[in-house]
């Protein structure tokens, strides 16, 4: 049985990207049309599972130019049957959290690890669970430490196990949630999935035969 799950995060809807050669229509600056796009390729691509790992929403102050538009996209989504399991990063820590209480008890969005504790969320088809996600939640906007160092060691079920953090790679001293990456390996952990370096980056430390990982990167 494959499960399909589309993984991002550092969209920052509420920006507009200064960056772009002038060349390219305007309405690619917009973050909030990266969301739209993301919408649409989970939909396109028959997701079961959309991942969103923080940054999502680029301040607090975006909140009522942000909350439509992802709520729509949220909506959307699980009229498709596709759930939304995400964590918060640096930037929304308040926002995504005002989110999901928008979306509690409907199932379509669900945020782990509010207030920095570390929870765990299973994908169950047809009554089965068949992936174990922990996610971590940034709850300010900054983290001096690392948050995998509270992460709870677990008993080994045989279903594979996702974890979801934000934070700053091998960047000892940082304020954005210092994550190292020998820690990261250290956990019963079969895959980890980061958000914060907008920087598209696949890092094999073993062959996990339960999960096979194809990644686009575009
Ligand atoms: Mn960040």
């Amino acid at each position: 049985m494959a499960l399909q799950v589309l993984v991002t995060g550092d969209i920052h809807v509420g920006l507009t990207s200064t960056r772009l050669p002038a060349t390219f229509p305007v309405e690619f600056a917009r973050a909030v049309n990266g969301w739209q796009a993301v919408v649409d390729s989970a939909i396109a691509h028959r997701c079961d599972l959309l991942i969103l790992t923080g940054d999502i929403v680029d301040q607090d102050n975006k909140f009522w130019e942000a909350i439509g538009p992802l709520a729509s996209g949220i909506h959307r989504l699980v009229e498709h049957d596709i759930r939304t399991v995400a964590v918060s990063g640096n930037h929304d820590h308040d926002v995504l959290p005002r989110l999901a209480d928008q979306f509690a008890g409907s199932g379509a969005f669900r945020l782990l690890g509010r207030d920095g504790q570390w929870e765990r969320y299973s994908v169950d088809v047809a009554g089965q669970a068949v992936l174990h996600i922990d996610g971590w939640s940034f709850p300010n906007q900054y983290v001096d430490f690392d948050p995998v160092e509270a992460y709870p060691a677990t008993d080994g079920d045989g279903i594979p196990v996702v974890g979801i953090v934000h934070g700053d790679l091998d960047a000892p001293g940082s304020r954005y949630a210092p994550l190292s990456l020998a820690r990261l390996r250290q956990q019963r952990v079969d895959g980890w999935v980061l958000g914060h370096i907008h920087k598209p980056q696949l890092i094999i430390v073993r062959a996990v035969p339960r999960l096979t990982t194809s990644v686009g990167l575009w």
